[in-house]
């Protein structure tokens, strides 16, 4: 069964299609020329919520959105839902750059942090919710390692990990991760009827 994607970043497509290996569902990209809305809401759930929204008003077909972030304690929670424009050229490479820099001089013990994950699935023909969350904890390592994954993965040290995210394969990022914890309680959800409104 084909799921419709609102997203942009390639890194969570490449990643929902390695999760959903072994299940009966494929996730697809929103047509590529859309526009997609501002993230306009204080929540991981709101801005999962109109990425969601947007792709089905759309395609009318079951869509998934995804919002998720890094929370750091020692910015208190920052930078949240706004991880992905965090600095000001808004790259992968300048927020990365701009955390570090922010904690500089912050003791390694002093810097836990946790990714964030909210889905929203809105489905065909019903238009009913299903809505999960997942998280993963650890640190914010003082240097980059790694080139796999995407946005803050070289520099997050999983708890319990030696290796940052961004030196995991996909398969055992997929182990771990926010994205597949959330992903997992969807599909329990899913599989038990359970939907929200
Ligand atoms: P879409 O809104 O189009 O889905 P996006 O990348 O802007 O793409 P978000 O608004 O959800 O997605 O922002 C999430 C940001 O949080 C993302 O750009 C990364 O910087 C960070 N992030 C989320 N999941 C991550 C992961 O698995 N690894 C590393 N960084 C992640």
């Amino acid at each position: 069964m084909e799921i419709i994607l609102a997203t942009q970043n390639n890194g969570k497509i490449k990643e929902f299609n390695e999760l959903a290996k072994g299940t009966e569902f494929n996730f697809i990209p929103v047509p590529s020329n859309s526009t997609f809305p501002e993230e306009t809401g204080s929540t991981f759930f709101e801005n999962a919520s109109i990425k969601a929204n947007f792709a089905f008003s759309l395609t009318g077909r079951t869509c998934l959105g995804d919002d998720s972030g890094l929370e750091v304690d020692a910015l208190n929670g920052k930078p949240g839902v706004h991880s992905s424009r965090f600095s000001k050229k808004a790259t992968d490479e300048s927020n990365v750059d701009k955390l570090l820099n922010e904690l500089k001089g912050i003791p390694h013990e002093d810097r836990s942090a946790r990714f964030k994950c909210c889905l929203v699935l809105i489905q065909e023909g019903t238009a009913n919710l299903i809505c999960s969350e997942g998280s993963v904890e650890g640190k914010i390592a003082e240097e980059k390692r790694g080139d796999r994954g995407f946005g803050y993965d070289p520099i997050f040290l999983p708890k319990g990990s030696l290796l940052h995210m961004a030196e995991m394969d996909q398969e055992k990022k997929n182990l771990i991760s926010h994205r597949a914890n959330a992903f997992k309680s969807l599909l329990e959800k899913l599989s038990s009827g359970l939907t929200e409104k």
